[in-house]
């Protein structure tokens, strides 16, 4: 099979929603899959069921030329890229079942000779589990041709955009492609060809799989290191801002910034498989993982020193994203900050300001010390103000508005 027209995406969320309309709007027959209608409905209107730039534009440029649509019951396709969640379950080892759920969807509409590609991040060998799966489903078809079977192609295209900038990096972006089979890398290369203009470069699953695990935990270890000498220069009453700016003038040196702790659906959880399909060696993985686990508790205990004096006192907290300008909550480390101060500052009132979004999420609804405020209004109530997240808008602050106040700025914007 050289040439690929009919693609069905299943899991229309933050990466297979974007990867389908670009490959919709270069030309090809998408039909997106999800088990929510709600987001079914919504792809059909031309609607984005979440905030990324770009997006609802190329999803409503598609739709209408009619080269996506979205439905709940898998297609025949020619190939197919599975871009479902892989959460971690409670013992933080990887949750497959969406990736079987897929399979088990995607077994019976195969005659042969059709791509099956695993976009989620995934634990090293779960490419190779898929395959499995799907021709223990289909006894009729192998994964090499052997017996004289027809044959199904299986490959893994991890992806690596940055949310924010997912239909820039899309397109810009190099892309590791691991095949069960050099076949399959090479039809998976031709597909992401459409539309990718960075290099795509070849390997097996196992391979691509560990790569997008070892990218993000570098990222992790390196957050860790510099979240490290962030409790290291407080206790030292060292500025930790000007520390790093300063060693980073060492034309090696590049150190990241420390903050409350790391959050998103990525470099918090994919350290962890590694850490599973590792235990006994990956020890400077797990540590990083649990130094910046420790973060948010550092500064909850950090608040309330400051505030220990205090009978009954009000805590201005900014910012509740998991990163700086963005409406994402997931894994945030604000969200447990904000949580854990309420139970831990008896008596006190939390004012948490966070403009991207409309209500405060269900951990924190129900405590009834906690609610969503403006910004003004809530610093001039404040007898603490926490900075948490590095929104634009909190940049602009004058000074006058926090001056007489305790000052924790996690973020270094006030240094
Ligand atoms: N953070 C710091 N200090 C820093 C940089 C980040 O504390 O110097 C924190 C952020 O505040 C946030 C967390 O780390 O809480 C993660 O943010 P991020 O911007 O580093 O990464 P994500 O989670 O938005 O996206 C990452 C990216 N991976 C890498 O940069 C190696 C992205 O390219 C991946 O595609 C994405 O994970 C993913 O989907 O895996």
């Amino acid at each position: 099979m050289n040439n690929i027209d009919t693609v069905a995406v299943i899991g229309l969320g933050y990466i297979g929603l974007p990867t389908a309309a670009i490959l919709a709007s270069n030309g090809l027959n998408v039909v997106g899959v999800d088990v929510n209608e709600e987001t079914v409905k919504s792809v059909n209107r031309g609607d984005v069921p979440f905030v990324e730039p770009d997006l609802a534009a190329y999803v409503s440029g598609a739709v209408s030329l009619k080269n996506l649509q979205a439905t709940t019951e898998m297609p025949a396709a020619q190939a197919y890229i599975v871009a479902v969640p892989t959460p971690f379950q409670t013992d933080r080892s990887a949750d497959l079942s969406y990736i079987r759920a897929a399979a088990e969807a995607i077994a019976p509409k195969l005659r042969g000779g059709e791509l099956v590609i695993l976009e989620s991040t995934s634990p090293p060998g779960t490419t190779q589990f898929l395959g499995d799966f799907l021709v223990n489903l289909r006894p009729d078809l192998t994964l090499d041709g052997a017996d004289g079977k027809p044959e199904i192609h299986v490959a893994h295209c991890p992806e690596r955009v940055l949310p924010g900038r997912i239909m820039v990096e899309l397109v810009t972006n190099d892309r590791i492609v691991g095949g069960l089979t050099a076949t399959a890398a090479q039809l998976a290369k031709s597909l992401y060809s459409v539309f990718c203009q960075g290099k795509i470069l070849l390997t097996d699953a196992a391979t691509a799989e560990m790569a997008k695990l070892v990218e993000n935990s570098y990222r992790d270890v390196n957050i860790a290191f510099a979240n490290e000498l962030s409790v290291i220069s407080d206790k030292l009453g060292i500025n930790v801002w000007e520390l790093i700016e300063l060693a980073n003038h060492h034309p090696r040196v590049d150190i990241l910034k420390p903050g409350p702790g790391v959050g998103g659906h990525c470099i918090a959880v994919d350290p962890w498989f590694i850490i599973a399909a590792a235990p006994e060696e990956a020890r400077l993985i797990r540590q990083a993982r649990e130094t910046n686990d420790a973060k948010p508790n550092w500064v909850v205990n950090k608040v309330a020193d400051l505030l220990a004096d205090y009978i009954s006192p009000t805590v201005a907290v900014l910012g509740l994203a998991f990163k700086a300008n963005i409406d994402d909550l997931r894994e945030s480390p604000a969200v447990d900050i904000v949580e854990n101060l309420s139970r831990k500052l008896d008596g006190s009132r939390i004012l948490v300001v966070e403009p991207h979004v409309q209500s405060l999420p269900r951990t924190l609804a129900g405590l009834a010390n906690v609610t969503l405020g403006d910004l003004g209004p809530s610093l001039a109530a404040a007898d603490a103000v926490v900075l948490l997240v590095d929104h634009d808008s909190f940049k602009e602050i004058h000074k006058e508005e926090l001056s007489g106040k305790h000052l924790v700025d996690t973020r270094g914007i006030w240094n």
